[in-house]
């Protein structure tokens, strides 16, 4: 029953901070019926300031523009790996009933999962679809000029880059055009993973893996609540590394619906990393004990039984743990205000 304790937790912690935001909000007038008035009056307002919020740093060109996500291309020949992306405008629901109309890669937040393999070159072609502003691309994956390699591609242009890569790892990728803060906080941004060329010590035990990505949302394109503010949702999402798998945005909801899935004994590996923008992630799975850690998702960097993986705004681990009974397992950053703020992921695990 021990397993349930940190669910139950979370959920009691959620319940605890709804009855006091209520009994904060209530009136002095303790009715049933006024009670409910009030919290209707309140929404209703704050739903007015959400809109006027979102018209006013709504960029005009991005009315009423929702670009159907366009799926990435990729085409390898020997050691050179060719990938199209897009950079976008794409209506994403972070949480019920809200949408975000976020900038992205592909039509996605975060961006479409790059997996190539240890010594590649990396060729990207960067289709700037928004007509409004400019986008970049910049993988910590790889060796360039950033001058060069990560420069802006202009509204309606596309722009060509070549990259060395070196290291194996678990990296983020994101827009680099100024203010970077805007871009990365709207959306922009992914994972890029590279396969160690000789894999790690313990691939003959995994069973199951998955890729799993935090990142937070704020006020929409606020840029002094980005920078001065704390996120409105701190949030999981799963990018399909295997046929048939889950591929879903970063959402409050996103890995609780779609829950990742091993049998009990199975060993499964996620591969993490955190893109922020500005928070960090303490990453722990609730009813277990990650057993082999790769920081970076770099083979050299092992180390063993760790309760909980610190990833810093852009770090990235490799994460190997064993799942005993069956149940559902949740994953959180131990964060728990950000928890709170929808960053709970589930593992359903069956017989
Ligand atoms: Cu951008």
């Amino acid at each position: 029953m021990f397993k349930k304790v940190g669910y139950r937790l979370i959920i009691g912690l959620s319940i605890m901070l709804l009855l006091l935001s209520a009994c904060a909000g209530a009136t002095k007038d303790s009715s049933a019926e006024n009670e409910e008035s009030t919290e209707q009056k309140t929404e209703a307002v704050s739903a007015e300031n959400a809109d006027e919020n979102d018209d006013k740093n709504l960029i005009e060109p991005h009315k009423d523009l929702n670009q159907e996500p366009v799926p990435l291309e990729m085409e390898r020949d020997g050691t050179d790996v060719y990938v199209k992306m897009t950079t976008q405008i794409t209506d994403i629901e972070i949480e019920p009933e809200n949408t975000y109309k976020a900038w992205t890669f592909n039509g996605e937040a975060p961006g479409p999962l790059i997996v190539i393999e240890e010594g590649d070159t990396l060729h990207i072609e960067l289709d700037n679809m928004d007509p409004a502003i400019p986008h970049s691309i910049d993988l910590h994956a790889v060796h360039t000029n950033p001058e060069v390699g990560f420069a802006d591609v202009e509204p309606n242009e596309k722009g060509a880059f070549s990259f060395p890569t070196s290291s194996p790892g678990v990296f983020m990728y994101h827009c680099a055009t100024d203010p970077v803060l805007s871009h990365i906080a709207n959306g922009m941004h992914g994972v890029i993973i590279v396969k160690p060329k000789d894999g790690f010590p313990t691939d003959d035990e995994v069973d199951q893996e998955y890729v799993v990505v935090q990142n937070e949302w704020y006020k929409y394109n606020d840029f002094d609540d980005m920078t001065n503010g704390v996120p409105s949702q701190v949030v999981f999402s799963t990018k399909a590394l295997h046929e048939g798998q889950p591929n879903t945005n970063g959402t409050t909801t996103a890995v609780k619906d779609s829950p990742l899935e091993a049998k009990a004994g199975e060993k499964v590996r996620l591969y993490i990393n955190n893109v922020g923008p500005n928070e960090v992630s303490s990453f722990h799975v609730i009813g277990t004990i990650m057993e082999d850690v790769y920081m970076d998702g770099n083979p050299v960097n092992h180390v063993e039984g760790m309760q909980t993986v610190m990833l810093p705004a852009s770090g990235g681990a490799v994460v190997e743990f064993t799942l005993k009974e069956p149940g559902e397992y949740p994953f959180v950053t131990h964060q728990f205000n950000h928890a709170t703020k929808g960053a709970v992921g589930i593992i359903k695990v069956t017989e």
